[in-house]
């Protein structure tokens, strides 16, 4: 087996239930941007995506439109399969509950935890958001002006259910996951959601409902097929079938498990860090190392939502600004773990600044003087200015500084690091002016523009996770080796070799003009 150290990384699978949305694919996106980082960084990645395909809203949504689930399943499923490749996700494998394997891995975690003694037979009377897939306390509801009752964190319906039911003994494990928040400070990231969590879990836990019997869109209760799995046992199961449960000599189990990273968004950071462990320590199962909880987008700062209809479809804004450019703009633009907001001027402005601008023009004005004043060939550079050194030691400090964010998925922090040296290098080709040395100092031009070429290939080597496709058009452009594009190349002083030969350069990243009409 490789000598590289194991990364598995997960995003949320989606509910079905409709058309993937923004939120879906920002998710998405952040997660393969990770995945990439670790692939370069010499990481042996394993990465999982997938749809959560049962359940009651997917029941509820289905009776609407006068469908089976199943019929809904399939006609939704296929949309999220087309927007990972559309994405141009790096995704391993996508799983989909209703398969065998995940009712497999799903009945195993059950029988185990109630070997356990873990679950036990009673009924439930309280509060459900079939929206949420959600059970609440009666002091999380509230009423609205019009006698509803909602759910007051989430603002969905909620609904009296009175049934027997499977509880799960969660409130045995309060000190053993408190104990885990505290041996490992950053199980869950942003800080801020720990500490969230952590003060739910010390306000004392009540045994979680875990089955129904009023609908049969789920897997069934092994030893009691009259009882469904609740949703979120078959959901969260979800990472452990994707790499061989209930086979855990499978390699890939022995490989992976736990997982390095879960990424989900902030609204269902309680089913990730209180059930997900307390289930997997029923059960006997290593608990994964870290959560990271990725904020909300808002269209204009408005909540977009199925149920409110202001989702923009990601493949309506893939085809009108380009993937590349789609999955820079929110991972640039938004904090990482914080709520973000988007609009067309704001996708607009990035892809011209960032992008045509600053990156763009940089590599087409330089690489274009390459082409007509050396013939094509990277120039040999003659003695380095403090300029020059200047220029090249922060293009050398990217990778340690991108590194050290990308431990804590600060997506953000790390796309700066790497635009912040694009300012630079372009203040350095300005005040270095090497069109204004072609008659002058021809040599001083070629050290420029090899320079500024050196640049450029540190930056796009460091742009891939991002930009996959338009990072790899630069480092053909630079006539980069497939081999030589991982991290592994902007380390030990290597240098982009001098004398190569370009091909003609092409612009990477056109400028957005607005439609006609
Ligand atoms: O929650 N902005 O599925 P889901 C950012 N099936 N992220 C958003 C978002 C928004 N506006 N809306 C949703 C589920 N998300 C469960 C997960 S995992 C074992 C089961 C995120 O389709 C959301 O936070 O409602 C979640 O991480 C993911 O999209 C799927 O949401």
């Amino acid at each position: 087996m490789s000598a590289k150290q194991p990364f598995y990384i997960t995003t949320a699978i989606s509910y079905p239930n409709g058309h993937p949305h923004i939120g879906h694919a920002y998710e998405a996106i952040a997660t393969d941007a990770i995945a990439r980082f670790q692939r370069l960084d010499g990481y042996d990645v394993y990465f999982l995506t997938g749809t959560d395909e049962h359940g009651q809203k997917m029941q509820q949504t289905a009776a609407k439109l006068g469908l089976t689930a199943r019929q809904l399943r399939d006609q939704n499923v296929p949309r999220f399969e087309a927007m990972v490749k559309m994405l141009n996700l790096s995704n391993d494998d996508f799983i989909h509950t209703t398969e065998e394997r995940h009712y497999r891995a799903s009945e195993e975690i059950w029988r185990r935890m109630e070997a356990k003694g873990d679950i036990y037979l009673d009924k439930y009377a309280g509060w459900y958001s079939v929206r949420d897939e959600a059970y609440y306390a009666e002091d999380e509801t509230h009423l609205n002006e019009h006698g509803t009752r909602l759910a007051t964190k989430t603002g969905t319906p909620v609904e009296w259910v009175e049934e027997e039911s499977y509880f799960f003994k969660l409130s045995a494990y309060q000190d053993r996951l408190l104990k885990l928040y505290a041996d490992v400070p950053d199980f869950v990231l942003p800080k801020e959601r720990l500490n969230e969590v952590a003060s739910f879990v010390k306000g004392g836990l009540k045994d979680l409902s875990l089955s129904r019997t009023t609908f049969d869109w789920g897997i069934p209760v092994p030893g009691n097929p009259k009882h469904i799995m609740y949703v979120w046992v078959d959901a969260l199961t979800n990472y452990i079938t994707g790499v061989g449960f209930p086979n855990e000599n499978d390699p890939k189990f022995q490989r992976y498990w736990p997982a390095s990273l879960h990424v989900i968004g902030k609204d269902i950071v309680r089913f990730h860090a209180v059930y997900w462990p307390a289930f997997l320590m029923s059960a006997g199962i290593a608990v994964p190392k870290r959560i990271f909880s990725h904020g909300f987008l808002f269209n204009r700062g408005e909540k977009m939502s199925k149920s409110v209809g202001n989702v923009v479809d990601p493949f309506t804004m893939a085809e009108a600004y380009g993937v590349d450019q789609m999955r820079f703009f929110f991972l640039r633009e938004v904090p990482f773990g914080q709520d973000g907001s988007y609009s067309h001027e704001a996708i607009v402005n990035r892809i011209n600044a960032d992008l045509a601008n600053d990156l763009g023009n940089l590599a087409q004005r330089s690489l274009s003087m390459v082409a007509k004043a050396f013939d094509g060939k990277l120039p040999v550079p003659g003695e380095l200015t403090p300029e020059d050194q200047t220029i090249l030691a922060a293009a050398d400090a990217m990778l340690p500084a991108a590194r050290e964010h990308m431990k804590t998925q600060q997506l953000h922090h790390m796309l700066h690091v790497v635009w912040s040296v694009v300012a630079d290098a372009n203040r350095y080709f300005a005040s270095e002016a090497p069109w204004a040395k072609a008659k002058t100092d021809p040599a001083r031009q070629g050290t420029i523009l090899y320079i500024t070429a050196e640049i450029i290939r540190q930056v796009a080597i460091l742009a891939q996770p991002v930009m996959p496709v338009s990072a790899g058009k630069l480092l053909d452009l630079l006539a980069i080796p497939a081999g030589e594009r991982n991290f592994a190349a902007l380390e030990g002083g290597k240098r982009i070799a001098p004398g190569s030969a370009l091909p003609a350069p092409q612009g990477v990243f056109p400028r957005y003009v607005e439609p006609e009409g």
